[in-house]
């Protein structure tokens, strides 16, 4: 199945589609750049890989991003940006803007990764 393809061991909690652009990288500010992800939730990490519908080529994919959840925030990003369904996670020296195409969507995406987040805090 895809899992195996991934190579992922770990349980997927949440996975589907979203933009995301960097928006700090090392504390450094970057130029927005939006590119389409596929992204996979697990219990320690999120990770983002070429969008599928964009690639032939998934067998060995890795991850193009993947974000550690341990000590990671998330919160609004309307703040930087003119569009809608947007939230910021922040990892580190890592900022990540991810845009839903539903406040739904982008809803949902965000209490599971908070979820991750508070569990991985707790002894
Ligand atoms: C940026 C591009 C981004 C936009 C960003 C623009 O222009 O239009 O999509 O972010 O807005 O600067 P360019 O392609 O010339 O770099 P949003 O789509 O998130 O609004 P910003 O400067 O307000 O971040």
């Amino acid at each position: 199945n895809w899992l195996q393809l991934y190579g992922l061991d770990k349980d997927v909690l949440k996975y589907g589609n979203m933009n995301r652009t960097k928006i700090t990288e090392n504390g450094k500010k970057m130029s927005k750049r939006w590119a389409s992800a596929y992204v996979v939730l697990t219990e320690d990490a999120i990770c983002f890989y070429k969008d599928l519908k964009n690639s032939q080529h998934s067998v060995g994919l890795q991850p193009e991003l993947s974000m550690q959840l341990s000590g990671a925030r998330v919160e609004s990003g309307e703040k930087l940006s003119s569009r809608k369904h947007v939230f910021l996670i922040t990892s580190g020296s890592l900022q990540l803007l991810c845009e839903c195409d539903s406040a739904e969507g982008a809803a949902q995406w965000r209490s599971a990764i908070t979820d991750a987040i508070v569990r991985l805090a707790k002894p």
